[in-house]
């Protein structure tokens, strides 16, 4: 008789961020925790460990870490240790971290685990792979049989450096609907919801239950892809085509936070959060809004000018959300239609003005403003950051980081005097690998301080 294969175990991680400085501003590993639900729903048994953990008792009273702090609406410090600087940033100005659990209470969570079938690791931002390669080592020492898969960001934007470096048996560039032919191929377990996989509409709420202690917000994700194709981003490049839960499942994400989870912060994660939004979100927004809002909503990764019409301001404001991000990226018209124009000028000022006469605050509201732009000059950029304060609305500096694949990558990795191509260390924003004789690093640093200091600007 032919035995049915027992269903696989698969161990999830999402591995420490190591960069100069790191802020848990509403970072959740959304993707691993949605992979996890497919799992589950799969008929997968899953364990998780998140190395990103800001309240690890362990950590927090080891004496080499400098503990972790909550701060404002969820948000918050991450424990951190000092680690040796990477080569590839001798010289730079900065400290370098570890952010996250200590190793050691990484290692004691693999120890108390069953002994899982696959190993997955996740990956967010390119030039933060060396936590990730870390990771991966010490998985390897604890259960060295077990194949580890590495997947995310840093995997699809970087699959060549992935799979020579990162020591993980496969790095997946594969659209997810390929995954559960890969686990049987693997295991011989046929997922239960393989068909699922490929299609975003149908997936299961992130499994945010896998978060422990509860997080003190959660993230919400509406849809994936962007119209938009803005030379400096990869969001055509990781999610090719748009597609949308519908609002029923975008209700359940947030009344299972809030009912089960009792989480009161929202962060949405989405590409294009406004753009079609009319029959799926904007129908959540007016029943959270007539029900009287009892959390509170932010997006931090920049809401479309374009899309704030009157009455979506006003429902944004009825609804809840709290922390509001504009992508403006340049108050110069001409700058902004080279770029891909998304906004104008006249477009963002009638914008802003409509979200404070809904009830917005100045301290609510913040536009985005690219620095550091192969071609840019730094006088646009501080032309820029006086025209959003003189808006009423805070500036905050995207430092430029070139993201392979993207369409101005050839012209940064040109323009760089680093080799960005064979490095992700120098796409860190902070690094600001695309500094030149007439944009330097001190200008970055000056831009940086022009923008922050709200004083300084008035009194000159
Ligand atoms: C939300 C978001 C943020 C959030 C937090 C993100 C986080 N978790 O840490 C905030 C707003 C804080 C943020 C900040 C920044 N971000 Co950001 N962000 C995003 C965004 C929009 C979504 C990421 C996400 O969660 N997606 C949703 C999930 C479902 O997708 P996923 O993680 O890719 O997972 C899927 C697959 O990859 C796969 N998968 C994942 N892991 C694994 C593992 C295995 C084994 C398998 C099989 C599959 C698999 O399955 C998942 C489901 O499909 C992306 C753009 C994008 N469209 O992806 C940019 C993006 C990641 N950010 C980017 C940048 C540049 C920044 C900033 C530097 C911007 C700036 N100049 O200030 C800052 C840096 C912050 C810092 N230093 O801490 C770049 C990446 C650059 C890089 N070099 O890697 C991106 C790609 C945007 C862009 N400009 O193109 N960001
Ligand atoms: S509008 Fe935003 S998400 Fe869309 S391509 Fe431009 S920068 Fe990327």
């Amino acid at each position: 008789m032919m035995h049915k294969p027992r269903a696989p175990l698969v161990l999830l991680i999402n591995p420490w961020i190591t960069d100069f400085a790191a802020y848990d501003l509403w970072a959740k590993p959304m993707g691993l925790l949605f992979l996890a639900s497919l799992l589950k729903e799969g008929g997968c048994g899953t364990a998780f460990i998140d190395c990103l953990d800001r309240r690890d008792p362990f950590t927090n009273s080891h004496a080499a870490v400098l503990p972790g702090r909550d701060k404002k609406f969820g948000t918050g410090k991450y424990p951190r240790m000092r680690i040796a600087k990477p080569e590839p940033y001798a010289g730079f100005p900065r400290h370098f971290h570890r952010h996250g659990i200590h190793p050691e209470s990484f290692r004691r969570k693999l120890a108390e685990i069953e002994k899982p079938d696959i190993v997955w690791v996740t990956s967010i931002m390119t030039y933060w792979y060396p936590g990730v390669l870390e990771a991966i080592r010490m998985v390897r020492d604890v259960f060295p049989a077990v194949p580890v898969w590495l997947g995310g960001i840093y995997a699809r934007l970087c699959p060549d450096h992935a799979a020579r470096w990162s020591g993980a048996d496969r790095v997946i560039t594969e659209d997810l609907a390929r995954i559960p032919e890969m686990i049987c191929e693997l295991t011989g377990f046929a997922l239960s919801n393989a068909r699922v996989w490929g299609d975003f509409s149908s997936w299961p709420l992130p499994a945010l239950d896998l978060l422990k202690p509860a997080p003190g917000y959660a993230p919400v994700l509406t849809g994936v892809g962007c119209p938009y194709r803005c030379p400096y981003c990869a969001s055509a490049r990781l999610q090719p085509k748009r597609a949308g839960f519908d609002s029923r499942r975008i209700m359940d994400q947030i009344e299972w936070g809030r009912n089960e989870l009792g989480i009161s912060d929202f962060a949405f994660y989405d590409d294009a959060l406004l753009l079609d939004a009319e029959h799926a979100l904007r129908p959540v927004l007016e029943k959270i809004a007539k029900d009287g809002p009892r959390i509170r909503f932010h997006v931090p990764n920049a809401l479309h000018v374009r899309a704030l019409s009157k009455d979506w301001c006003d429902l944004l404001y009825a609804s809840g959300f709290r922390t509001i991000r504009l992508g403006l990226e340049t108050a110069l018209d001409g700058r902004s239609l080279e770029w891909g124009g998304k906004v104008d000028a006249e477009m963002y000022l009638e914008a802003v003005a409509r979200l404070f006469e809904a009830g917005f605050s100045n301290d609510d509201v913040g536009a985005y403003l690219i620095c550091g732009l192969p071609g840019q000059r730094p006088e646009e950029v501080a032309e820029s950051v006086r025209f959003v304060r003189q808006s009423g609305a805070h500036p905050h500096i995207a430092e430029f980081s070139p993201i392979p694949g993207t369409p101005i990558w050839n012209k940064a990795a040109a323009l760089s005097t680093f080799d960005i191509k064979a490095e992700p260390l120098y796409h860190n924003n902070t690094f600001f690998a695309c500094r030149r004789p007439d944009f330097t690093y001190a200008d970055m640093v000056a831009l940086k301080g022009l923008a922050r200091n709200r004083g300084e600007e008035e009194k000159n």
